[in-house]
């Protein structure tokens, strides 16, 4: 009994030393990362800012006013925050306008803390001790105070400092009083040297203020960030690693959702799945699952994976790739379109692109802009169209197709990018189409394409409707000219489909609605063209019929050749 008992405090005493020693060690190694890491914070952090020759009572008083505003702890580890009553409803107004919470995001502290939301497997893998450096570069027009200075706090925190030489910010031409001389005084008396602040004399876009910190920055990595991003673990040596192996690589982090009602930050529910970048042909940047034979070739969903293009705010590129790849295109206005374009670019002239699962920021997607556009002006469609002329080779004709008042307009002189594409010596489109992103193209290699139409003139039409969710197929009568809601192929796998989404029957009873679905090459989406025009359903052997009812819906019936709703003919046939 003594024995055992003696064994027991024997055991007790033992197990507490070895979980002090376990606790201790980890604490060290913990605080040796924070301290590298720390350096980065202001000097004049915790100083008495009254002696310093900068001091400025009545910019310590507003900024004494934002810090009141903090509770502490809030939204620590990126949960969700929900407010309550009158500062509720307040908030709600305020984000009509802010195109976010800003109510709430006052009330988070620049220095929030945020999960550790990598995959496993990312938490074993050795960088070299000797990376890159990097510039930071930020860019903002009339963004708000806390979440640009949230960024910044976010930047400094979580990269070691022997890496990160720079933090850039580049004004373009904001108007809020915050941002003026608050913003000097701060940066100078918390970040002096480490933060450098560059203002545009006018507006001059995103794509121009990128240029302005490119040209700015000193290190061998640029790494743009939106102006309302935080960074997580580790973000940094992922990139830069990847980076230092071949300096044409231009690498993405996974890109999270920080909530724009909440702040959550939102880890794609926990799954480690994530998508790349694609494309529309009518040029917007979409995203896409990672095609098939590539996720089968990678190991671990920690491995960095190509992707066809990127979304455009968050990248790092080495610093002498970006100048000799061509920088940016900077007729480009204001925002919009320069993320396709790098893409193709660095594509079809010898890079590649690569999302990097192990690097995981969060963004705050708003849903419309909070800032001016000067001139109303359409800059996305004028600048996809630039690129579109520079980059898609022949293929531009399926962008003209559906976009065809971007036909007409001024899109000024391209001829600098075009003299670029050939002293890159690029290669064209269609080696992009067959080795980067093997797209569908809707009018080569089908058996046709246009519009579909009965003998009652009536046509496919996907009734302008969102395309990324499945929806029932339309009718409408046929357009005068070709237009996107009733441009549908035939393919010779025999899908009855639109640039993502195949016709596609699920009941069998008759008649039955027919529905989009996201092509997957499955029996139930393929369908035959008899030689007297029946679109039959393969697997159901049903017939589509195009009588229009009140619904304006397709739907599959039982076959009769002899009713003109159910023959149909293609606008184009190619003949095989
Ligand atoms: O005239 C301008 N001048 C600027 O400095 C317009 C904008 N900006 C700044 C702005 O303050 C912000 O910091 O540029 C940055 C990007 O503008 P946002 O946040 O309004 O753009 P976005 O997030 O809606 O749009 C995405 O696509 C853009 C296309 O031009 C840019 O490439 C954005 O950087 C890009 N953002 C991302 O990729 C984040 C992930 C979103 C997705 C998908
Ligand atoms: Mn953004």
């Amino acid at each position: 009994m003594a024995l055992l008992r003696r064994r027991n405090r024997f055991v007790v005493f033992g197990g507490l030393f070895l979980c002090f020693w376990m606790v201790w060690g980890l604490l060290q190694m913990f605080e040796l990362q924070r301290d590298s890491i720390q350096k980065n914070r202001a000097a004049d952090f915790g100083k008495d800012l009254r002696a310093s020759p900068h001091y400025d009572a009545h910019y310590e008083k507003l900024l004494e006013e934002d810090e009141r505003r903090f509770v502490p702890g809030l939204g620590d580890r990126g949960v969700s925050v929900e407010l309550q009553g009158e500062e509720a409803r307040e908030a709600s107004r305020v984000m009509k306008k802010e195109a976010f919470n800003l109510i709430l995001s006052q009330k988070i502290p620049y220095n929030r803390t945020l999960n550790d939301v990598r995959h496993s497997d990312c938490k074993s893998i050795e960088y070299p001790e000797d990376l890159p450096t990097v510039s930071v570069i930020i860019i903002f027009t009339d963004e708000r105070w806390s979440t640009l200075i949230r960024t910044v706090h976010s930047v400094l925190n979580m990269s070691p400092s022997r890496y990160l030489k720079e933090v850039i910010l580049v004004d373009d031409f904001s108007a809020h009083d915050e941002l003026k001389g608050k913003l000097d005084y701060y940066i100078e008396t918390r970040f002096p040297k480490i933060v450098k602040l560059f203002r545009l004399p006018k507006r001059s876009g995103l794509i121009r203020a990128r240029l302005k910190g490119a040209e700015e920055a000193t290190s061998d990595v640029l790494l743009f960030l939106d102006a309302h991003c935080e960074v997580t673990t580790d973000w940094l040596r992922p990139l830069l690693a990847r980076i230092k192996e071949d300096e044409s690589n231009v690498v993405v982090p996974i890109i999270d959702v920080i909530d724009d009602k909440t702040f959550q930050y939102q880890n794609n529910g926990g799954t480690f799945d994530f998508e790349v970048g694609g494309f529309t042909w009518n040029g917007h940047f979409n995203w896409i699952d990672v095609p098939d034979e590539v996720a089968k070739a990678r190991k671990s969903l920690s491995e960095p994976t190509k992707t066809p293009t990127m979304a455009g705010g968050l990248f790092a590129i080495s610093r002498n790739y970006f100048w000799k790849v061509g920088s940016y295109d900077k007729e480009m206005d204001i925002w919009g379109g320069e993320n396709l374009e790098m893409s193709f670019r660095i594509w079809q002239c010898g890079g590649s692109m690569e999302t990097i699962p192990c690097s995981r920021v969060g963004h705050i997607f708003r849903n419309f802009h909070p800032y001016k556009f000067p001139g109303e002006k359409d800059t996305h469609g004028i600048n996809t169209a630039r690129f579109v002329r520079v980059w898609w080779d022949d293929y531009q004709r399926l962008f003209f197709q559906t976009r065809p008042e971007l036909a007409k307009v001024d899109i000024g002189d391209i001829s600098e990018r075009l003299a670029l594409k050939k002293k890159l010596k690029c290669k064209p489109f269609s080696w992009y189409l067959k080795n980067v992103y093997k797209k569908f193209i809707p009018d080569e290699d089908v058996i046709g394409w246009g519009r579909v139409r009965t003998q009652e003139d009536v046509c496919l039409d996907n009734l302008q409707k969102d395309e990324e969710s499945t929806q029932d197929l339309g009718l409408f009568p046929c357009n005068a000219e070709l237009s996107r809601s009733q441009y549908f192929s035939m393919s010779k796998d025999g899908e009855l489909r639109r640039e993502f989404t195949c016709a596609s029957v699920k009941s069998t009873s008759v008649p039955s609605v027919v529905e989009m679905v996201k092509c997957n090459g499955s029996p139930d989406q393929k369908w035959n063209l008899s030689q007297d025009g029946l679109l039959v359903h393969v697997s159901t052997d049903l017939c589509l019929d195009g009588h229009r009812e009140a619904d304006n819906l397709a739907r599959v019936n039982h076959c009769h050749p002899s009713r003109d709703s159910q023959i149909w003919s293609l606008e184009h046939v190619d003949n095989p």
